[in-house]
């Protein structure tokens, strides 16, 4: 039975209890609830953004979406938490704190806005987005206002979202949007780690050192720069023990370049061709890139407007991709979004959080529904706690997660080697057999899967045994153990044996 059955069969119990307890027979809100907390297993994982004010985080909703859906800069709706959805037309619902629901007229005159003039800002608890958006098919998006002390009205929108006073999860995962490491940072992200991944250890965040292309100033190089930083970044936090990676992203220039239009190609091919004296010259600066006299044969407008949308660094990228001998928009937008960061991202979205949606959606149903018994006691309360508790503790794709985060910033006697195949056996860049592995997909289900699985489960248990370990480097030893064996019955189910296998 996977674990989203037994998640589900717990709950069927639970409402069974509950229908038994004639306290409760006649309180809907609570069948409600319990409804919710299962209807939520069938629902696209729910990935927040968060982050400190001004961080990015509505620039990178888009730029993951490819549309400009999320606004950004100082309009009414970056103060107010908005759930982008998978729906078959755009419509956008404003959700009242007192349960009304009102429709909100769409302005896509410059990018896309919410027409919030007959709306109270204070009055709306989140706005609803529906888009017809490949991307959030597998994925409900949210945007949050940023966290900052200066706005504290809009944070404890955020603090409500991530860290709910009743303790039960809104969200699945959280991807955390920072351009420095300062205390309340940290503190912040422990909290949300906390609720997350449940007492036991965070088991969906993800770190983005925002913004990347400003780190070097404009600079060719800030990308690199970008990565040193997210490096120091992710000691950092590794330290806290709360994310499993930090990534590097431009949003602003990964959304140009999934948006990229034929019009500013031409405009950038224009300036590739001017002489390097000339064009250094009239790009020391932002004031005098845009100058209206500039030598450049670009007019003014356009050139605020390339300013808009790539940013100084995007600006020279592109100029030294298109000097390289990329010939057509389309060259230049995959060169781009490489440099962006977002590919590196989506990677790490998909391994964290993508492949695991069913463990971190069963996770966050767990925990609200151990909540909710709490809240709510009945008789059976401790006996439902007692199927719960060994769910959360002994399931071992939530250990794998655990042990992800932990490995980072907790002591082992391993050797950086064995750390490194450690992680992978259990799921660190990738769930399937052959990124486990290390094999590729194609030989993984030859002679090379079964063989390597079996080699690894030996490797582990030995290792496992050593008498110098130390009792978490024998747990995370103990986990390998038991994804490689999990990878060994998997093979044989599919008719694959290793100790058939013969060297060939
Ligand atoms: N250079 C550069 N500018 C960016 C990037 N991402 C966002 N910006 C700019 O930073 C400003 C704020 O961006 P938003 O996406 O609105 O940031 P936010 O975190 O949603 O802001 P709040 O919701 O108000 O906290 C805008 O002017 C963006 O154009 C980026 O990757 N690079
Ligand atoms: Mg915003």
């Amino acid at each position: 039975m996977s674990t989203s059955d037994q998640v589900r069969a717990i709950l069927g119990g639970t409402i069974q209890a509950y229908r038994g307890e004639p306290a409760y027979r006649h309180r809907p809100e609570v069948f409600y609830e319990l409804e919710r907390i299962g209807g939520r297993l069938n629902e696209p994982i729910r990935i927040a953004l968060a982050g400190t004010l001004k961080a990015g985080k509505s620039t990178l909703v888009n730029a993951l979406v490819g549309e400009d859906i999320a606004p950004t800069d100082a309009t009414e709706a970056t103060r107010i938490v908005t759930w982008f959805r998978h729906g078959p037309t755009p419509k956008v619902t404003a959700n009242h704190w007192r349960g009304r629901r009102s429709n909100v007229p769409i302005n896509r005159s410059a990018g896309l806005t919410f027409d919030f003039r007959a709306l109270n800002p204070a009055d709306v608890a989140d706005l609803d987005v529906e888009w017809p958006a490949e991307e959030l098919a597998s994925a409900t998006i949210i945007d949050t206002p940023g966290t900052s002390s200066l706005t504290r009205d809009a944070s404890e929108r955020t603090l409500q979202l991530l860290i709910p006073p009743d303790g039960v999860p809104r969200v699945d995962a959280v991807v955390f949007l920072l351009r420095t490491l300062n205390a309340a940072d940290v503190a912040l992200l422990k909290q949300i780690g906390h609720l997350v991944g449940g007492s036991a250890g965070a088991l969906g965040i993800i770190g983005v050192a925002s913004r990347a292309d400003e780190i070097g100033a404009g600079r060719i190089d800030a990308m690199l720069s970008a990565a040193d930083v997210a490096q120091r970044f992710t000691r950092e936090m590794n330290q806290t023990g709360i994310c499993q990676a930090v990534v590097p992203v431009s949003g602003l220039l990964a959304l140009t370049a999934r948006t990229l239009r034929q019009s500013e190609f031409v405009a950038l091919q224009k300036l590739a061709g001017v002489d390097s004296a000339t064009l250094n010259k009239a790009m020391l600066s932002v004031d005098r890139f845009v100058r209206v006299d500039s030598p450049l044969p670009v007019d003014a407008g356009t050139r605020a407007q390339l300013l808009d949308r790539f940013g100084m660094f995007g600006i020279r990228i592109s100029i030294a991709v298109l000097a390289a001998g990329v010939t057509n928009a389309a060259g230049l937008a995959d060169e781009l979004l490489e440099r962006s960061g977002l590919v590196a991202l989506r990677r790490v979205i998909d391994q964290q959080f993508a492949q695991r949606s069913d463990m971190l959606k069963a996770h966050t149903a767990l925990v609200s529904l151990r909540r909710f018994v709490e809240v709510f006691p009945i008789v059976a309360t401790p006996y439902i706690i007692a199927d719960i508790d060994p769910l959360l503790a002994d399931t071992h794709a939530f250990e794998e997660l655990r042990l992800l985060s932990q490995l980072s910033c907790r002591p082992t006697t391993l050797n950086e080697d064995e750390i490194v195949s450690l992680r992978r056996v259990i799921g660190g860049s990738g769930t399937d057999p052959a990124s486990r592995l290390g094999l590729s997909p194609g030989d993984v289900y030859g002679h090379e899967g079964p063989r390597a699985a079996f080699a690894a489960a030996q490797r582990w248990r030995r290792r496992a045994e050593h008498p110098l370990n130390d009792p978490f480097t024998t747990r995370a030893c103990r986990a390998a153990v038991r994804s490689a064996e999990a990878m060994v019955a998997d093979f044989a189910a599919r008719g694959f044996d290793a100790s058939d296998v013969r060297p060939g």
